[in-house]
């Protein structure tokens, strides 16, 4: 992840998971290191909410709310899929936000996810 100020930051997870239709593509994940503080660790077993399809745990709709899909608990401390809002912004974690880095008013300038296959 990197912010407009030429700061990069990493989290990286020993074990990481998305289910598939079946299991409304749930999220689990385990063994954090990083730069970047765990900001995904709320997320863990949530399934995959969008616009139309609401499966946090609010009364409300966390990916209208926050305006981009996500593994919404109630609602996030990441939305990697939120809007480009460059930088600080007004609106609560509805950027591209990592919490654990630079708190729920600041939208990154980018961020890569990259998943490998341990060989078992
Ligand atoms: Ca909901």
């Amino acid at each position: 992840m990197c912010d407009f100020e030429g700061n990069s930051v990493h989290a990286a997870y020993s074990s990481f998971n998305v289910g598939d239709a079946s299991t409304n593509y749930q999220l689990t994940i385990g063994g954090y290191s990083g730069t970047a503080g765990d900001s995904l660790a709320i997320h863990n077993n949530m399934l995959f909410s969008s616009y139309d399809r609401d499966q946090d745990e609010w009364g409300g709709k966390c990916a209208v709310d926050r305006k981009g899909a996500w593994w919404y608990r109630g609602c996030c401390e990441s939305n990697l899929n939120g809007q480009y809002l460059r930088g600080e912004h007004t609106t609560k974690l509805d950027g591209v936000n990592w919490k654990s880095w630079k708190g729920k008013f600041y939208s990154l300038k980018s961020s890569t996810m990259k998943i490998r296959r341990i060989a078992s």
